[in-house]
């Protein structure tokens, strides 16, 4: 199947056409992955570029955004579905101002697919909302950010939670491996499955 057709699906917010196209997608082909790096990840990207050029605006952001839900909703079930004893316990949540959640969803699916325990703490999530995290036993807070205005935040946020015992990681389109030194954050990935790779190295040196 051609997933040039499932990009125009998600860039156009036909939320029934993806729900289809990765139904029938799944019947014939083996790898899920394929449609995400190749479907509708570069569908987000490109609305996102549109909207830089005023071709497109919040409304059909909306729209993408949810059209890409409702895949990703199919998509959980068979990336996380390990039914294995968790490898340890990570919260996730998009920092205090910031809605986007596409992203922070895909690595939380991707972790829990992995075989760790996804404590999802939501959007707009201040220090304290990670710290009653860290006190129901994540060791692991992985903060997302997608607007410059916002990713600032994930500074406090390392100053008010890291311990010995907790890491910090962060990420997000405008984050960077510079800033994420420069705050003191314990690591930084731009994408769903290096995050789970950090994290992995984080429990391999505790093990
Ligand atoms: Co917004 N938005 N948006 N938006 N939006 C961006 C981010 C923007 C770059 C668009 C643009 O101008 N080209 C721009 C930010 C510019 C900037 O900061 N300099 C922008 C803007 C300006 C805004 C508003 C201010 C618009 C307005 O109201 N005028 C507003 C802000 C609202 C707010 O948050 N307070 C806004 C609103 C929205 C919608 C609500 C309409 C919608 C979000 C819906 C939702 O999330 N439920 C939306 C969308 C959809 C986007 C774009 C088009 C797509 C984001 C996305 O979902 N990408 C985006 C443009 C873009 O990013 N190209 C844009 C797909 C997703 C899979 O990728 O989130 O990058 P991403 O996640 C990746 C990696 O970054 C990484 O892994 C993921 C998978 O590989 N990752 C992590 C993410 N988090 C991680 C955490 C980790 C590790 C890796 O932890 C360790």
């Amino acid at each position: 199947m051609d997933l040039k057709e499932l990009q125009g699906y998600v860039i156009a917010g036909k939320r029934e056409d993806v729900i289809n196209f990765v139904n029938k997608f799944l019947e014939t082909d083996s790898d899920p992955n394929a449609l995400l790096d190749q479907g509708m990840i570069p569908a987000m990207r490109e609305i996102g570029e549109k909207f830089s050029r005023n071709e497109a605006y919040v409304p059909e952001l909306l729209i993408a955004a949810r059209a890409m839900q409702a895949g990703l909703q199919i998509l959980e079930p068979i990336l996380a579905g390990t039914g294995r004893e968790p490898k340890g316990k990570v919260a996730i949540g998009t920092v205090k101002g910031d809605l986007h959640d596409i992203g922070k969803n895909l690595v939380a699916i991707m972790l829990k697919g992995a075989g760790y325990e996804v404590l999802d703490i939501g959007v707009n999530c201040d220090a304290n909302k990670f710290k009653t995290a860290i006190d129901d036993g994540a060791t692991v807070i992985a903060c997302s950010a997608l607007l410059t205005t916002t990713m600032g935040y994930m500074e406090d946020i390392v100053k008010e939670c890291k311990t010995d015992n907790v890491k910090i990681i962060i990420g997000g389109a405008p984050v960077t491996q510079d800033f994420a030194d420069k705050i003191g954050a314990d690591g930084y990935s731009d994408d769903a499955n290096k995050a789970v790779q950090l994290v992995d190295t984080f429990f391999e040196e505790t093990a």
